[in-house]
């Protein structure tokens, strides 16, 4: 473990991908890592890219790095589509088209495959986001297919959410699942050089106009074409004006913090249900409460209190006793 620290702080590549993977895999020792990297993190920026399948999020976050690269940028890239197999061919696609990037040691590219659960993949996602921040690069992009609440849920590690639109006849407004329109700092309407672009950027406005009065921030909505390459100068600068807006309102910093706040609640909910799974192997106690409620002599919130005080009671001591003489 400690090599494999070595080698990532040294900036290897293959040691960065080992590394996810033990994220990935859940092997033991994954929260020694997050905590080792935790001082390193916090210096990328977080960009979230998301929208149905096929309406041109790969290609987009493609040119965007090519951009960044271009300003000497370095990027890092999550691609995560539960939806589609580790090898499948989707993800092909995305290696393929970024196989221009692959030589080029300033970016990095990872996708995200099927294991676990939906809330395990979000909880993954976010450490190899912070295992590729920990690494060095300036962004760390993540594109999502915007269909379920994990991943929108994982947009919520983004400092800027581009939510992507085509004219595609799928993609009217009204059939857009409302929470996806809500994460959106920004609009892009991808595949401009076909028809009917002009009219879903029109109705992005008018819902914006709708909403605008509440909102500090009005997304910008970015006509774009990753075939003629219209646009994507324009879309990197309203991703910018965004970053500036948020360090400017203060609430870049504000939402990092919220962010460290819930992570730690999150970690110790998790620590919390260990223990409790640990007090079931070693004590009849607990088990004797569950059966209890399964027979019906006692309600489910009696015995979870119940569980709560006994576990607070019984796990520290214990520990200590069985640590040896005098304990
Ligand atoms: N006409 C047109 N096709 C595009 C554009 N951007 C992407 N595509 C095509 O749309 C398909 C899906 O693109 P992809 O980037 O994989 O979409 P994703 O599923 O959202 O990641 C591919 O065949 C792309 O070549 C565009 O700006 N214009
Ligand atoms: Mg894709």
């Amino acid at each position: 473990m400690q090599d494999l620290l070595q080698r990532f702080w040294a900036g290897e590549p293959r040691a960065l991908a080992r590394l996810i993977s033990i994220l990935e895999n859940e092997e033991p020792g994954r929260d020694e890592l997050m905590r080792q990297l935790f001082s390193k993190t916090g210096r990328a920026y977080l960009l979230g890219v998301t929208g149905s399948p096929g309406t041109g999020k790969s290609s987009l976050v493609d040119r965007l790095t090519a951009l960044l690269r271009q300003r000497g940028q370095k990027v890092g890239i999550v691609a995560v589509d539960p939806t589609s197999p580790f090898s499948g061919g989707a993800l092909l696609g995305d290696r393929i088209r970024m196989q221009e990037h692959a030589v080029d040691q300033g970016v990095f590219i990872r996708s995200m495959g099927t294991r676990g659960s939906l809330g395990g993949l979000a909880r993954t996602t976010r450490e190899a986001v912070k295992a590729m921040d920990a690494f060095g690069f300036d962004w760390v992009i993540v594109e999502t297919v915007g269909v379920g609440q994990a991943e929108l849920d994982i947009m919520h590690v983004a400092d800027s959410v581009i939510v992507v639109l085509t004219p595609g006849a799928g993609d009217s407004i009204q059939t857009i699942k409302a929470g996806i329109m809500e994460i959106a700092d920004i609009f892009a309407v991808n595949k401009s050089d076909l028809p009917g672009a002009d009219k879903v950027a029109l109705e992005v406005e008018m819902m914006l106009d709708l909403h605008s009065p509440q909102m500090s921030w009005r997304p910008p909505v970015v006509k774009t074409s990753t075939v003629t390459g219209t646009g994507l100068e324009d879309l990197l600068a309203a991703i910018e004006r965004h970053r500036t807006y948020l360090l400017e309102k203060g609430l870049f910093q504000q939402r990092r913090e919220e962010r460290l706040r819930s992570e730690t609640l999150e970690i110790l909910d998790r620590q919390w249900q260990q223990l409790v799974r640990k007090e079931m192997k070693l004590s009849e106690e607990v088990n004797d409460l569950l059966d209890a409620v399964a027979r019906r002599q006692t309600d489910p919130y009696t015995a979870a209190s119940s569980i709560l005080n006994y576990v607070v009671a019984n796990s520290g001591p214990r520990q200590k006793n069985q640590a040896g003489p005098g304990g």
